[in-house]
C-alpha cells in the first residue's frame, strides 16, 4: 500500500518569485524611481500569496453574492450581500493605492502608472475579481475629470481615496439585451422632469459591482437621433442624496461561469435620478464612456498578465515539487519546453501592458507628445485583446501541468480557469477590439503609429548592441503584416475578414520589438532573461526556424 503524500506546492513573494515583473518594472521606472517602488511591490507581492489571503480568496469563491428582493415585512429592498472575505480583498488594494495612485502627487510623476501596474498585476490575481469594480472606478474617476463637471468632478475624491470606509466604486452599465458589443443599440430612454432633473427608463442587462454607489451609463434622452450619436452619458448614484434608494430594480443575479464572488446583475432603470456628465443632447455620449472603456480595457490587459504571471508561478511551483520518472519535473526536457512558452507568454504580456501603462501615465501628466497619444490609442485593443487571449491558453496549460488535481476545485485552478475566461469577453471581444483598432487606424493613423514605434524600438535596441538575427526576425513579421494591410488596403470585406490575425500579429511583433530593446537594455547590465523571451518569441507565428532555449523554464 502506498503511503506517498505529494509536498504541495509553495508560492513564494509573488513579487520576489516574478523575475519577469521585477526586470520590466525596472526598464520602465528606471533605477532611482525603481529603488522607490520597490518596497511597496514587495509587501503587495508578499500579501498577494501570503496564507491568509488565499483563505480570503477561496471562502470569496465558496460564498457568491446574495440577492435579497425583500425586506421581512415585504417591502422591495433590493439588497445584495457580497461575502466578507470578498470585501476584505478590496479593502486590501484599495488602502495599498490600487485605486488611488494614479491620482495622486507622488514622487512618481508620470511613472506612477508604472507603479500601480506592478500593484494591480500582483493584487488582481488575489482579488477575487474586485479588481473588476477597481477597473471601472478608476475608468469613471478618468472620465468625470476629463468630461465632467465641478458636481461630477466632486465624486472623485470619494473614487480615488485609500480611506476604504469612506471609499466609493463605480459601476459601468453599458450593455443592454440589444448588445454587449453594438452600444448604438441601446434602448434606454432619458426624460427631463419638469424640475431640470433627468430620470433613466431601461434595462441594464449585464451590470457587474452591483454593490458599487455610482455608476456610469448610457441612455438615449427624449427625441435624440438612433443610433450611436443618440446617445448621452449619465452618472447615477446608488442612493440619492436625501438617503432613499434610487429606483432601480435588481431582476436577478447573473449566474455566470466564473468571476463568482463578484455580483453581477441584470437591472430596471423605473425612473431613476441620474446627472448628465456634458451637453446630454450633443450625441457625444459613446465617445465620452470610451474614456472609461479604455482606462477597464488596461486593467483587462494588467488582469490577463497578473494572471499569467500568478499561473506560471503555481506551474513552477508545482513542477519544482513534483518528481516524475525518477527526475525533478522541471528537468524533464519536454517540460521545461512548456514551462519556456508559458515564461515567453508572461514576458511579452507584461512588457506590453506595462509599456501601455507607461503611456497612459504620460497623457494623464500631460507630459505625452501627439504621437504618444495616437500609439496608446492602437495599442490599448491590440493589448487587451492578445494578453486575454494569451491568458485563456496560459490557463489551460498551467492546469494541464499540474495534472489532476489541478482539475480538483480545492486546488484553486479551476477557479482561476474559469475566472480568465471572462477576459476575452469583458470590455470588448477580440473581433470587436481588431475592428476598433482599424477604426482608430482609419480615423487616428495607429496602425502608422504602431508601426512607426516598432521602427523605432528596434532602433533603439540596436543601439544597446541587440544580436541582428533578433532585430532581423521582428522586421521580417513587420514585412508580412505589411503585405498583410496592402492586401485589405482597398476592400472593407477583407479588412473585417483580416482584421484579427493582422491584430494578434501586430500585438506579437510589437512586443517582440520590445523585448529586443528591454532586453538589449539589460543585457549590457549583465542579464540575459529578457532576451531570452525575445528570442522565445522570435521562434513562434511565421518562422519557427530558430531554436528554443529554455534556460529561462524556471527563472
Ligand atoms: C470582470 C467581470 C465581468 C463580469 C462579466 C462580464 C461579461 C460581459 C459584459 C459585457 O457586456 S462587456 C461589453 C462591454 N462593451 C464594450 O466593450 C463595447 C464594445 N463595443 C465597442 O467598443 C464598439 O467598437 C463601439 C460600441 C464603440 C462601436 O460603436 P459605433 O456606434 O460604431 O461607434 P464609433 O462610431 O466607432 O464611435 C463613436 C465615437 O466614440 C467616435 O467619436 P466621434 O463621435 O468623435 O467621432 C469614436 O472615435 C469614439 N470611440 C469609440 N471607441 C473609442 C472611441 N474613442 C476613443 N477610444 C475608443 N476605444
Amino acid at each position: 500500500m502506498s503511503n506517498f503524500f505529494q509536498d504541495p506546492p509553495v508560492l513564494g513573494n509573488a513579487w520576489t518569485a516574478d523575475r519577469m515583473l521585477r526586470e520590466t518594472i525596472r526598464f520602465h521606472l528606471g533605477d532611482d524611481h525603481f529603488s522607490r517602488a520597490e518596497s511597496l511591490l514587495d509587501e503587495m507581492g508578499r500579501v498577494a500569496t501570503a496564507t491568509e489571503t488565499r483563505a480570503l480568496m477561496l471562502q470569496a469563491e465558496r460564498e457568491p453574492p446574495e440577492h435579497i428582493p425583500f425586506d421581512t415585512w415585504g417591502r422591495r429592498v433590493d439588497e445584495i450581500r457580497v461575502s466578507a472575505a470578498y470585501k476584505e480583498l478590496g479593502r486590501i488594494g484599495i488602502e495599498a493605492g490600487i485605486t488611488s495612485l494614479p491620482y495622486e502627487d507622488s514622487d512618481f510623476g508620470p511613472g506612477a502608472r508604472v507603479v500601480w501596474a506592478g500593484l494591480l498585476a500582483l493584487w488582481g490575481p488575489s482579488s477575487a475579481l474586485y479588481s473588476c469594480p477597481v477597473a471601472m472606478t478608476d475608468g469613471a474617476a478618468r472620465t468625470l475629470l476629463e468630461h465632467g463637471e465641478l458636481d461630477d468632478i466632486s465624486v472623485v475624491g470619494r473614487l480615488t481615496t485609500r480611506d476604504f470606509s469612506g471609499a466609493w466604486t463605480s459601476g459601468q452599465w453599458m450593455t443592454e439585451t440589444t448588445g454587449g458589443s453594438d452600444v448604438g443599440r441601446t434602448q434606454t430612454i432619458a426624460r427631463r422632469d419638469d424640475d431640470g432633473s433627468w430620470r433613466l427608463y431601461g434595462t441594464k442587462w449585464f451590470s457587474s459591482s452591483t454593490t458599487s454607489e455610482m455608476a456610469l451609463t448610457l441612455a438615449r434622452p427624449e427625441g435624440a437621433a438612433a443610433g450611436s450619436r443618440g446617445l448621452a452619458l449619465f452618472r447615477i448614484h446608488r442612493d440619492l442624496d436625501s438617503g432613499a434608494r434610487n429606483s432601480i430594480v435588481v431582476r436577478r443575479l447573473k449566474e455566470k461561469l466564473g468571476t463568482r464572488a463578484l455580483p453581477t446583475a441584470e437591472l430596471e432603470l423605473q425612473g431613476s435620478i441620474a446627472h448628465p456628465i456634458g451637453d446630454p443632447h450633443d450625441g457625444g455620449g459613446l465617445r465620452r464612456i470610451a474614456t472609461m472603456l479604455n482606462i477597464t480595457r488596461i486593467h483587462n490587459s494588467l488582469g490577463a498578465s497578473g494572471g499569467i504571471g500568478r499561473g506560471l508561478a503555481y506551474a513552477r511551483a508545482y513542477a519544482s515539487v513534483r518528481e516524475v520518472f525518477g527526475k525533478p519535473l522541471h528537468q524533464m526536457p519536454a517540460h521545461r519546453a512548456t514551462l519556456t512558452n508559458l515564461a515567453v507568454d508572461h514576458a511579452a504580456a507584461i512588457g506590453l501592458t506595462v509599456r501601455c501603462c507607461e503611456l497612459l501615465g504620460r497623457v494623464e501628466h500631460g507630459a505625452a507628445s501627439d504621437d504618444d497619444i495616437v500609439l496608446l490609442r492602437g495599442l490599448t485593443p491590440l493589448t487587451k485583446l492578445a494578453t486575454a487571449k494569451w491568458a485563456v491558453a496560459v490557463a489551460a496549460e498551467v492546469m494541464e501541468s499540474i495534472g489532476g488535481v489541478g482539475y480538483c476545485e480545492d486546488s484553486g485552478i479551476p477557479a482561476y480557469v474559469r475566472n480568465t475566461h471572462v477576459l476575452p469577453i469583458w470590455e470588448g471581444t477580440t473581433n470587436v477590439l481588431a475592428l476598433d483598432f482599424l477604426r482608430a487606424s482609419i480615423r487616428s493613423a495607429a496602425l502608422d503609429a504602431v508601426l512607426a514605434d516598432i521602427t523605432k524600438t528596434l532602433e533603439a535596441a540596436e543601439a544597446h548592441d541587440c544580436p541582428d538575427f533578433l532585430i532581423e526576425n521582428v522586421e521580417s513579421k513587420v514585412g508580412l503584416l505589411n503585405k498583410m494591410v496592402e492586401t485589405s488596403k482597398d476592400d472593407e470585406e477583407v479588412a473585417q475578414l483580416t482584421a484579427r490575425p493582422l491584430a494578434l500579429g501586430l500585438a506579437h511583433t510589437y512586443a517582440q520589438a520590445r523585448l529586443c530593446l528591454q532586453g538589449a537594455w539589460a543585457a549590457q547590465r549583465g542579464d540575459p532573461l529578457t532576451l531570452t523571451a525575445a528570442q522565445g518569441l522570435a521562434t513562434r507565428i511565421f518562422l519557427p526556424s530558430i531554436s528554443l532555449d529554455t534556460s529561462i523554464a524556471m527563472d
